[in-house]
């Protein structure tokens, strides 16, 4: 039985990646590190229904003590390198800790498996971020980096050292430079979850708006199962490379709000407000991939149209939402009371 070790697997990619794997008949185990409840750590593998199909070691991507006792016990034949300080905004408010961890922690990583199992595979978690300000309409594998952000430099090193490590040492390292890809499973904080978490709020009359910054961004998203695919595609080849995975379609954040809120019947402009707090000190505008060279080699394509996954986005928080416990709602006395008051509305 093949092993694979994955690094953020409490993540949205690490669950639906695990959940692959082990279809494929791995033994998975998942690097996890140590919280103060550790009863939420696994909420995605548990909304998978796998959280008792792995095994979970404890360490941490900074810590290198860690990472060499964890692959000197498993010894995995595959190691997925998904942890990472991910969310862009954070990264200009945590910029060494994003450094270290999203960084410096794909070299701990590397560094590890080169004395501790080099015959393993590994893969690494780049991004479209490093594309930053394009320097081409539409990146591909060879477009030039320019990073906007703490957290798009980052990726460029962790990208780098991969290469660096695989040209130096010969070790099997591939690294998949993914467009945004987003599913039930995103965390709260990026844009589309947030949309439609806030639309199935609205919806069942648990909130009235949501506060979003730049409309007018765009981007190239697919589906979260769709990716993790691709991911153990390319540690099935003989000879590892890097390569762009994205869906080649384009929206901005309107458009994917827009195809939200009239999933639940709604209208966009009552509920939307611009929050200028929202907007980031240097934005990517749009990114727009072209992953040609995944389809020719690996033979991955996306199967997942965008409308259809923002449509199911909705359904699922709809229902997450609806089938919570029905506390009393507080919600603000309307505009034609006299005093402003909150009430009590109470489940019907
Ligand atoms: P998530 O934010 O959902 O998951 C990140 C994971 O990393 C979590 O399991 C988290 O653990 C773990 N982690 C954070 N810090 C550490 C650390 N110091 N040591 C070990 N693990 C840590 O990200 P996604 O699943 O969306 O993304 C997976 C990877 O792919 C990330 O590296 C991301 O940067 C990259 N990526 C994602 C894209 C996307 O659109 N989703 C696109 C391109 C790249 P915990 O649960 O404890 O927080
Ligand atoms: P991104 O994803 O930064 O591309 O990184 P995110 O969903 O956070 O932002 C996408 C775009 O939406 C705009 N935006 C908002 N974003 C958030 N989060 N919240 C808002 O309220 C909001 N309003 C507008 C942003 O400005 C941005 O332009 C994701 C992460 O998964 C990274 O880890 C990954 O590497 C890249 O995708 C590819």
């Amino acid at each position: 039985m093949a092993k694979a070790l994955i690094t953020g697997i409490t993540g949205q990619d690490g669950a639906y990646l695990a959940r692959f794997l082990l279809s494929k008949g791995y033994e998975v185990s998942g690097l996890v590190r140590r919280t103060s409840m550790p009863e939420f750590s696994d909420t995605r593998l548990r909304w998978l229904g796998i959280e008792n199909d792995i095994r979970l070691v404890d360490g941490d991507l900074a810590d290198y003590s860690s990472l060499t006792r964890v692959l000197r016990a498993s010894q995995p034949d595959e190691i997925y390198n998904l942890g990472a300080q991910s969310f862009v905004k954070t990264s200009w408010d945590q910029p060494l800790y994003t450094g270290s961890v999203t960084g410096l922690g794909v070299c701990n990583l590397l560094e590890a498996m080169r004395y501790e199992c080099p015959q393993a595979r590994f893969y690494q978690a780049s991004s479209s971020e490093m594309f930053g300000r394009v320097q081409e309409p539409i990146q591909s594998e060879t477009t030039p980096f320019y990073p906007r952000s703490p957290y798009g430099v980052s990726k460029v090193y962790g990208h780098w050292i991969t290469v660096n490590y695989r040209e130096s040492f010969g070790l099997h390292a591939s690294s998949g430079i993914l467009f945004n890809h987003e599913s039930p499973l995103r965390g709260l904080e990026f844009v589309t979850r947030k949309v439609t978490d806030g639309v199935a709020r609205i919806k069942l009359g648990l909130a009235e708006t949501i506060r979003l910054g730049n409309l007018d961004a765009r981007r190239d998203w697919g589906h979260a199962q769709d990716y993790v695919r691709a991911m153990w595609l390319m540690l099935q080849q003989a000879t590892p490379d890097d390569y762009v995975i994205a869906t080649g379609q384009v929206r901005s954040v309107r458009e994917m709000c827009e195809v939200a809120f009239a999933h639940a019947g709604l209208d966009m402009s009552a509920h939307v407000m611009i929050d200028p707090a929202l907007f980031r000190p240097a934005e990517v505008d749009i990114l727009h991939g072209n992953a040609t060279k995944a389809k020719q080699q690996l033979g991955w394509e996306p199967t997942t149209r965008f409308e259809d996954m923002i449509c199911e986005m909705v359904d699922a928080d709809l229902r997450r939402l609806g089938a919570r416990p029905r506390l009393p709602r507080i919600v603000r006395s309307q505009r034609r009371s006299t005093r402003s008051q909150l009430q009590v509305r109470l489940p019907a």
